[in-house]
């Protein structure tokens, strides 16, 4: 049992009192208001506690009422399909030239390979790998502008609804979404969690920044495929739930906008299809002294509580509003009104991870918003990822390196790298509560970075702070340095054993969903039992076979085995103690319930020679 140490608990009575604080914030215009409001006690919908959080009514409820609008990250200088401004050359890899190279956890992904992933090193995903490539099952959701989920290093890592029977127009798992087979657009109100594009007018959204997509690609890029890149949880998938849609300002202009109910109801489709974590990108909130904006706002919050409990991590990106130049910072609205630095929407909300970005010097950005709400930090500068354009989703470069001198809101990868961490780390335990998880993140990030030290005294006091949060994530730390539990299958099963023919070597397979042949050990009490590791390519499940020496198994019954006897071996899978001796101790080991039946086995496929020599009448069990 491992006991929370008190720094923990501060942390999160810290983050209920900033809760509080965020509303009295929002209640009261600071810098620049001539007006100075009382804050407001905030009284709960009492017709919304009538029904449970997420449930349809729940969320009827929420849709029924006018909510506040939100923006997204607008006007990027982006990289238009044909330039080369911010896009790192591409060269495929030819199939099978460096096979031999292979080893363990290398994948072939080009821009991996030409070691232009600096991001995944520095945060030691690579050695994460070793561990685990995490299981397919495990879910990201990105709550965005959407993902062009048709991009080659996307489109098959896709999240699918296994409930729901596409295209016949029907509500077939009664979610409330009809035909939601790989997640939803609440903007649009579709089945079509793709970024916008107007195919009347393909240049009118050409300056919005695909953020889904790009931040998809961070996470759970196909990995191993011989393009692109490789994604930092591996084998995890993504659910797109596109919260975005177009609307016009003042001027006429385009751009993606959308509300905070979406927002609302996007995590709880999240939650209630299971994902495992929920990847929120920048949304800047407007006038945050309304009454509706802070009921919404409280609605949001309960929505991330009910995830929470539901044993999900949400993720959201620090913000890029630290200081108040609206023509630098074109997604601080009201920046003059509110003043600098206003806690952002949603990192600053309870139970959310606030993620702030650093660049390839390991240093924060000068325009980084910074405070209380911030968790941890992650590369989110120089980042290679996955590229759409919004006129029609054909482009020249699909992959490019986003940097922060034209992305507007580079915490936005920075919370990617963190969702893909926390997805090794629900696939190396899929048990484990969020809580926990989140200890494991924030103790084990590294805190020597950019020339600034906090190491945390004896008493906890400086784990953290305003700009770094608990400091640069380490994969392979966190994953070490927390319990695991192994997904082996089947960890039952009932095996015919043919005890009597020598030749015979009954043996099946054991394989493991989520850790790697290097994390685990198999290990048993009878002599007569051998394990072997199956070779693991890379992506792939570990595999063991599990045999019987038959002769070792008669020597010790004495020579013979009556049919219908049954024999259970002792056995247990272990984490390996020697390379991960710090998870071996948190881990519980799994034991194995096999049985061996003894009987006629499989006698009428013998080979007809043995059938000639009358071997098969012979031996006990006749
Ligand atoms: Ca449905
Ligand atoms: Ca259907
Ligand atoms: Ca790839």
């Amino acid at each position: 049992m491992i006991l929370l140490p008190f720094k923990l608990h501060r942390l999160h009575a810290r983050r209920l009192f900033f809760r509080l604080a965020l509303l009295l914030i929002c209640a009261v215009p600071t810098v620049g208001s001539g007006s100075r409001v009382q804050a407001r006690p905030i009284e709960p919908d009492a017709t919304l506690q009538e029904v449970p959080v997420c449930s349809t009514a729940w969320l009827r409820q929420i849709r029924a009422a006018q909510s506040a609008a939100i923006m997204g990250p607008r006007l990027i200088a982006a990289p238009a399909a044909d330039s080369d401004y911010g896009v790192v050359p591409f060269h495929a890899v030819p199939a099978g030239k460096d096979d031999a190279l292979q080893q363990n956890a290398e994948p072939n992904d080009p821009y991996y390979r030409q070691s232009q992933q600096l991001n995944l090193r520095r945060i030691h995903v690579p050695e994460a790998w070793e561990i685990t490539f995490a299981m397919p099952e495990v879910t990201i959701a990105v709550v965005a502008d959407g993902v062009d989920y048709s991009h080659a290093d996307l489109v098959n890592k896709l999240w699918r609804n296994p409930r729901e029977v596409p295209n016949n127009a029907i509500d077939d798992d009664a979610n409330g979404y009809v035909d939601d087979v790989i997640g939803w657009d609440f903007g649009e109100r579709d089945t079509n969690p793709t970024i916008v594009h107007d195919p009347a007018d393909p240049e009118r959204f050409k300056g919005a920044a695909p953020t889904g997509t790009v931040m998809a690609g961070v996470a759970a890029a196909e990995t191993h495929n011989r393009f692109g890149i490789a994604g930092a949880a591996w084998n995890a998938r993504y659910m797109p739930l596109k919260t975005f849609y177009p609307v016009k300002d003042a001027r006429g202009n385009s751009f993606l906008g959308s509300k905070i109910d979406l927002v609302t109801e996007a995590i709880c489709y999240a939650t209630n299809n299971r994902a495992d974590v929920i990847l929120l990108s920048t949304m800047s909130v407007p006038r945050p002294d309304d009454d509706a904006v802070i009921g919404d706002l409280m609605q949001t919050q309960e929505a991330i509580d009910h995830a929470w409990r539901q044993g999900i991590l949400v993720v959201a990106p620090g913000g890029e509003c630290g200081i108040a130049d609206a023509k630098l910072r074109p997604n601080c609205p009201d920046a003059e009104r509110f003043g600098q630095n206003r806690p952002p929407f949603p990192a600053s909300l309870d139970h959310v991870l606030g993620v702030s970005s650093l660049n390839g010097l390991d240093q924060t950005l000068p325009h980084a918003s910074f405070g209380d709400w911030i968790d941890i930090a992650a590369p989110g500068d120089d980042i290679p990822t996955t590229w759409a354009d919004h006129r029609g989703f054909q482009t020249k470069n699909p992959i490019i390196k986003v940097t922060s001198a034209f992305w507007p809101t580079p915490s936005d990868l920075a919370a990617a790298h963190v969702a893909a961490v926390l997805a090794l780390m629900r696939s190396a335990n899929p048990g484990l509560e969020p809580l926990r998880l989140q200890k494991a993140l924030c103790d084990n990030a590294n805190r020597r970075i950019a020339g600034q030290t906090f190491d945390p005294p004896q008493d906890g006091s400086a784990l953290r702070n305003d700009h770094l949060g608990c400091g640069l994530v380490d994969a392979e730390k966190a994953l070490e340095n927390m319990p695991w539990r192994l997904m082996l299958e089947p960890g039952r099963a009932a095996h015919p054993l043919d005890a009597d023919d020598p030749s015979a070597s009954p043996s099946l397979v054991l394989t493991s969903r989520n850790l790697n042949m290097s994390a685990v050990n198999l290990r048993t009490g009878q002599a007569w039992v051998r394990f072997a590791g199956l070779e693991q390519p890379p992506g792939q499940s570990a595999r063991f076979r599990v045999s019987v020496d038959g002769d070792a198994l008669r020597r010790e019954h004495g020579g013979g085995l009556a049919a219908g006897t049954e024999v259970r071996p002792t056995m247990e899978a272990v984490v390996d103690s020697e390379l991960y001796p710090a998870a071996s101790v948190l881990s519980e080991s799994q034991r194995l319930e096999i049985v061996f039946r003894v009987g006629k086995v499989h006698r009428i496929h013998l080979p007809a020679v043995l059938r000639a020599a009358g071997l098969e009448n012979s031996g006990a069990g006749q």
